[in-house]
């Protein structure tokens, strides 16, 4: 395949430097007014595209993908997470999935870690009072939290994300638990000092705090289900920057707001972007629009890998970054 005339439709905006060079290597088709595309957009853009750049808010179901053109043969995401994309439906109609894993490890893990920090110690709720001019002067039993060090942190999701967590929270004087579908090797446990779970229902009852950190996928939908956030101690606090489908969210929010939980820092939503009202109503609570990845240097190192996923499979190569059913 030339690249030079490979035609590719990028469904949304991205930074001027990958806008910048997508130009200069193929046709490129951009979206500089950044509209989501509805559901007949897409069809017509995997109609007229050999590559389609999506992104999470790009829903390609199996009935979507039924109708991609014969033309579309790569559907490079901008973005770890694929679970926007039936994979499976894709690959066996011959599409080439690839993904940005790697670049966005760190800032998602910054995020997480902020997360962790400003829940238990009440910083959004300061910062409002702030701007309510509320601030009438300090006293000794005012806005206490909780302290962050010494207590246990429960890792759901030891991939590349969770690690960088539990390097970060480690470095806080938290105590690093985790439960992941494989053990991570013993030099990692070792470095992190961290203690494996097989059963994620006993580890969740021991925690201080519990960060998700795993990918959303048929095996991981609801795996915080109503039955298992039951099992959290009452002054547990819970922290998502992955995908909000991996929690009951009205069973959380229902928690929260009856107490049965000390608090929640979420950066991703079931229903994206809507959320749970009573979430919203809730002071322990600090809720934000998907933004863990969102730095200008991860958002250009995201397009970077794009583009080298288009040209390599351009090249006649396997793409870097290829994602298969059996890795999901
Ligand atoms: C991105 C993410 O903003 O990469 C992911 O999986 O959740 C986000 O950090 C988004 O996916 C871009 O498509």
């Amino acid at each position: 395949m030339n690249a030079k005339k490979l035609k590719i439709v990028v469904t949304r905006k991205l930074p001027d430097p990958v806008e910048t060079r997508m130009r200069e290597l193929f046709d490129a088709e951009l979206n500089e007014a950044d509209a989501a595309m509805n559901a007949e957009a897409l069809v017509a853009a995997m109609s007229r595209a050999d590559v389609l750049v999506p992104t999470v808010t790009d829903r390609l179901d199996s009935r979507l993908l039924a109708r991609a053109g014969e033309r579309l043969k790569l559907i490079a995401q901008f973005g770890a997470g694929v679970d926007n994309i039936d994979v499976a439906t894709a690959v066996q109609r011959g599409i080439t999935i690839t993904n940005t894993p790697g670049v966005l490890t760190e800032d998602t893990a910054d995020m997480t870690m902020a997360l962790i920090l400003a829940v238990p110690r009440r910083i959004v709720e300061g910062v409002k009072i702030i701007e309510a001019d509320q601030f009438t002067g300090w006293s000794p039993t005012w806005l206490l939290g909780r302290r962050v060090g010494g207590k246990r942190l429960g890792i759901i999701g030891m991939g590349r994300i969770g690690q960088a967590v539990a390097r970060r929270a480690k470095a806080f004087g938290l105590q690093i638990h985790y439960h992941n579908r494989r053990r991570v090797s013993a030099a990692i446990e070792e470095e992190l000092e961290a203690t494996y779970w097989e059963s994620l229902d006993q580890m969740l009852a021991r925690m201080d705090i519990v960060s998700v950190n795993c990918p959303h996928t048929p095996a991981t939908y609801h795996l915080l289900s109503a039955r298992r956030l039951a099992l959290l101690k009452p002054h547990a606090y819970i922290v998502n920057t992955a995908r909000g489908e991996v929690i009951d969210e009205s069973a959380l929010a229902r928690m929260l707001e009856k107490k049965e939980l000390a608090g929640a820092g979420l950066d991703v939503f079931e229903h994206e972007p809507a959320i749970n009202p009573k979430l919203k109503k809730l002071p322990n609570v600090v809720l934000l629009p998907h933004m863990g990845s969102a730095t200008l240097e991860g958002r250009i190192d995201m397009g970077e890998k794009v583009i080298i996923n288009i040209k390599t499979f351009a090249d006649g190569h396997k793409p870097p970054d290829r994602v298969i059913p059996s890795m999901l």
